[in-house]
């Protein structure tokens, strides 16, 4: 089949999710286009069956706000026509799912029928799009997508919840690939320059957004330095960094924690690491969750949106109330001091993500890419 991806070019979430997805359809014989303003950050493997196309914004002095969803629709409108695409898949509802509608509108016109697969990751529905700034827009294009996937039972509850949804959602979970994680070698895991052999890596990978709570990492860190000699990763960029690095400063623990930036490196940074803080105040699923877990982390995490879908308590790791950090610390604690329940929650945490291997999930993307050929 010809698919076109269209996404965020991130770090973290759906624009890995997007990513990684486009890489095994173009291993699987497919051809893949992705459509983005920026080359998605882990497309970084060149194949005859992989084709990465910028949308750019022509800046006008006129315009206050650059118009992205009409350069993106035009671009989806050449790239659909030139390339004879026959599927459109589009990550994060806004606003590329409005910008696709949009260009299969187009597209009508040139007698093209364009399938779109519309697959919300999250932020596009609980915490943006059911603001009313966009809401009537966001239902629209959900409501106007032929197919429409969630990645966790939890955000496919709460899009029904928030918005009038007349289209059926299918639950297609994130993924991993865990054969990657199998070859020998595949990481060079350096723990020592890291850290002194008797000390915990404890490690968090955010975009350090408000809703993922970093004042909680670094609260839960100070209450697990106190018992054991531990040092925090805090990996990623974004808004709440300073303050957190503030905080770092004020409770003394500066030498105990690295800010490490965005890293092209995590599976190196995740395979010396002992345990993964993620105490957001929502997930839909909760990749960074799975990353850590596949790389035989435990995961201390809260309860909230998908993430019991991913992390399950006291087997991968445990799960707290929102801002319970009293508990998050005794629990990491009751792991780190403990090395035979550190070692079995190793093995459970990998065991519980092979549950997530890509080879599983990529043939139903495929079912549903041939169920909207045939709509069509
Ligand atoms: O984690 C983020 O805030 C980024 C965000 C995104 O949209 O890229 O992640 C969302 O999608 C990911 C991939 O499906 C999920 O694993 C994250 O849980 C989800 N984030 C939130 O729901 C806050």
């Amino acid at each position: 089949m010809k698919i076109a991806i269209v996404c965020y070019p991130t770090f973290g979430g759906s624009g890995v999710v997007a990513t990684e997805l486009g890489l095994a359809l173009s291993k699987r014989g497919h051809e893949v286009h992705f459509i983005t303003y920026k080359q998605p950050v882990r497309l970084e493997q060149i194949s005859s069956h992989i084709r990465f196309h910028e949308v750019n914004v022509h800046e006008y002095p006129l315009f206050h706000y650059q118009p992205y969803e009409l350069a993106l629709s035009s671009k989806l409108v050449n790239v659909v026509r030139h390339y004879g695409i026959e599927v459109l898949h589009v990550h994060y509802a806004i606003p590329h799912a409005y910008a696709g509608y949009m260009a299969k509108k187009m597209l009508e016109e040139y007698g093209i029928r364009l399938p779109m697969v519309t697959t919300l990751h999250g932020t596009d529905i609980t915490l943006v799009g059911n603001h009313p700034f966009y809401k009537p827009a966001v239902s629209f294009s959900i409501n106007n997508s032929d197919f429409v996937t969630s990645v966790s039972e939890n955000l496919k509850k709460d899009t029904l919840r928030f918005f009038n949804i007349r289209k059926e959602i299918e639950v297609i979970p994130n993924f991993i690939d865990i054969s990657k994680y199998e070859q020998i070698g595949f990481t060079d895991c350096q723990r020592d320059i890291m850290a002194d052999e008797d000390e915990k890596i404890i490690t968090h990978v955010s975009n350090f957004r408000k809703v993922k709570r970093i004042d909680d990492v670094i609260h839960i860190f100070f209450n697990i330095q106190k018992k054991i000699k531990a040092r925090l990763m805090m990996v990623g960029e974004g808004p709440e960094k300073e303050a957190a690095e503030e905080l770092v400063e004020e409770l003394n623990i500066s030498d105990r924690v690295l800010f490490l930036g965005q890293s092209h490196e995590i599976d190196k940074i995740l395979c010396f690491s002992d345990l993964f803080l993620l105490p957001s105040e929502t997930e839909s699923f909760g990749l960074a969750a799975l990353e850590a877990m596949i790389n035989k982390v435990p995961v201390i995490s809260t309860n909230s949106g998908g993430l019991p879908e991913v992390n399950i308590h006291g087997v991968s790791g445990y799960l707290r109330d929102v801002g319970d950090i009293e508990s998050m610390s005794k629990d990491a604690i009751s792991i780190l001091e403990n090395e035979e329940k550190l070692k079995l929650f190793k093995k459970q945490a990998r065991e519980v993500a092979a549950k997530f291997d890509i080879h599983k999930i990529v043939p139903l993307y495929e079912a549903l890419y041939e169920k909207a050929l045939e709509k069509a």
